[in-house]
């Protein structure tokens, strides 16, 4: 039984591995054992779909860093309660879910005590404006009342992460949206967030460590 790492309400930089070759991502999580800053490492379902959830397991060898499952689960309590299982099974120690599909679905989740649950309130994309951000707010009052550990807030619109961690005390706070989809790194974090979530600027950088060093780095220096 693999044991999980709860995370906490701090400051860091999720590494987003969203990149297809398993080599690569295998090397990367082994370099950022000694690299400077707090990081966690999200495994996105493109990377997931080279091997199936061995990623997990694999990436979890090579490194001694939070690992994040980000399936944005999103089906039947049943079915995403299965999925989530597998994830943490397979080593992760947290996993992400869809808060749009309802309570009973995080509840499932969350019952099966087996490691952090963070909820997407509300995303970064364009279309999110259109069915989500409207009800973002009861779905952040929601994964409140559930107790969730974490959730995901867009770094692309800062005035909805200063609007949206107000409601969500208990929980901490990720970001994506830095740099390849027009956040500047800190923008989330200087309006509440916790921790921001960088792929492409990090995974597609000649020097994928320095990268993530440096952009650690930016980050912390806007919030003092
Ligand atoms: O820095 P990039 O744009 O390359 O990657 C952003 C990462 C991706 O893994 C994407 O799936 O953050 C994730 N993400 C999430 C929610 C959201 O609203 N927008 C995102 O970009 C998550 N989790």
């Amino acid at each position: 039984m693999v044991m999980n790492m709860r995370m906490r309400k701090e400051h860091g930089l999720i590494i987003a591995f969203d990149m297809e070759d398993v080599d690569f991502a295998a090397n990367l999580a082994k370099d950022l054992k000694g690299a400077e800053g707090n990081f966690a490492i999200k495994i996105g379902r493109t990377l997931e779909m080279q091997t199936g959830k061995g990623i997990i397991a694999k990436i979890k060898e090579f490194s001694d860093l939070p690992l994040i499952y980000d399936g944005k689960i999103a089906d039947i309590p049943y079915i995403s309660r299965k999925i989530a299982e597998k994830a943490y099974d397979a080593g992760a120690d947290a996993v992400i879910v869809q808060g749009f599909v309802g309570s009973d679905v995080l509840n499932e989740i969350v019952d099966l005590g087996l490691g952090d649950v963070i909820a997407v309130v509300e995303m970064t994309h364009p279309g999110s404006d259109e069915y989500i951000q409207p009800v973002s707010e009861k779905i952040a009052e929601m994964v409140e009342d559930i107790g969730v550990d974490g959730v995901v807030l867009p770094a692309t619109r800062p005035e909805r992460v200063k609007k949206l961690v107000k409601i969500v005390k208990n929980t901490y706070v990720i970001s994506p949206g830095i740099k390849a989809q027009g956040a500047n790194p800190g923008d989330a974090i200087v309006n509440g967030a916790d921790y921001e979530v960088v792929g492409r600027a990090i995974y597609e950088a000649d020097n994928p460590k320095r990268a993530a060093e440096e952009i650690y780095k930016e980050v912390i220096e806007r919030c003092q």
